[in-house]
């Protein structure tokens, strides 16, 4: 299956984030990974002129998903901190748009599409197609994927460019099954075909 890339196609990269990396706090294993096969997608959309988005996990010091809280997570994303930051090795286009979620002390959001305008930013470009990458596997990019399905986009998921947190062995796993099973359909980047734009 070839897919070319449209100006109705659109890049979400989710949390590729330095916390989420080698050395941050909520490490994934091989997380690091994912960049520079962004990198290759990103160059793909930005070829076309379609829209890029990055998500990232925006917490306040006091998030409700830190362990001093009751909730699951060490402390990690925090609002302006370097653990916050996109990857340094990501080459986000300028024109491209952050999404911030996850940024209210009291409620969790692991998708981009919880308490931001990312569903609105779509439509109004008229994207009917999304390719998600990112981390991690089985919570962020996961929720992005299966709401990005309710609003009723085409989802491509790129299995190349993802990686899982693994809290239990196996989730990554599941989480895709979960996301084919929904609806999404599995690409690497050895599906796209290229085209050159003709000069205007
Ligand atoms: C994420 C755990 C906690 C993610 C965010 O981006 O997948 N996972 N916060
Ligand atoms: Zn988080």
């Amino acid at each position: 299956m070839m897919i070319t890339i449209d100006r109705f196609s659109s890049l979400i990269i989710v949390d590729a984030q330095n916390d989420f990396c080698p050395g941050g706090a909520l490490a994934v294993k091989n997380g690091d990974k994912v960049v520079s096969v962004l990198n290759r997608y990103i160059a793909y959309f930005q070829a076309v002129r379609a829209p890029i988005f990055a998500t990232r996990d925006w917490h306040p010091k006091n998030h409700v998903s830190f362990k001093e809280r009751g909730g699951p997570w060490p402390p990690h994303c925090v609002q302006g901190s370097k653990g916050a930051n996109l990857h340094p090795e990501l080459k986000l286009p300028y024109a491209s748009t952050v999404i911030s979620k996850g940024f209210l002390p009291d409620q969790d959001a692991y998708s981009g599409f919880q308490g931001t305008d990312l569903e609105v930013r779509l439509k109004e470009k008229g994207v009917k197609r999304v390719f998600i990458g990112g981390l991690a596997t089985d919570y962020c990019v996961k929720n992005t994927v299966l709401d990005a399905l309710k609003c009723g986009f085409e989802i491509f998921l790129l299995t190349d460019a993802i990686h899982g947190v693994e809290v239990k062995k196996g989730d990554s796993k599941k989480a895709i099954d979960d996301m084919v099973g929904a609806g999404a359909k599995e690409i690497t980047i050895k599906n796209l075909k290229f085209v050159k734009l003709a000069r205007t």
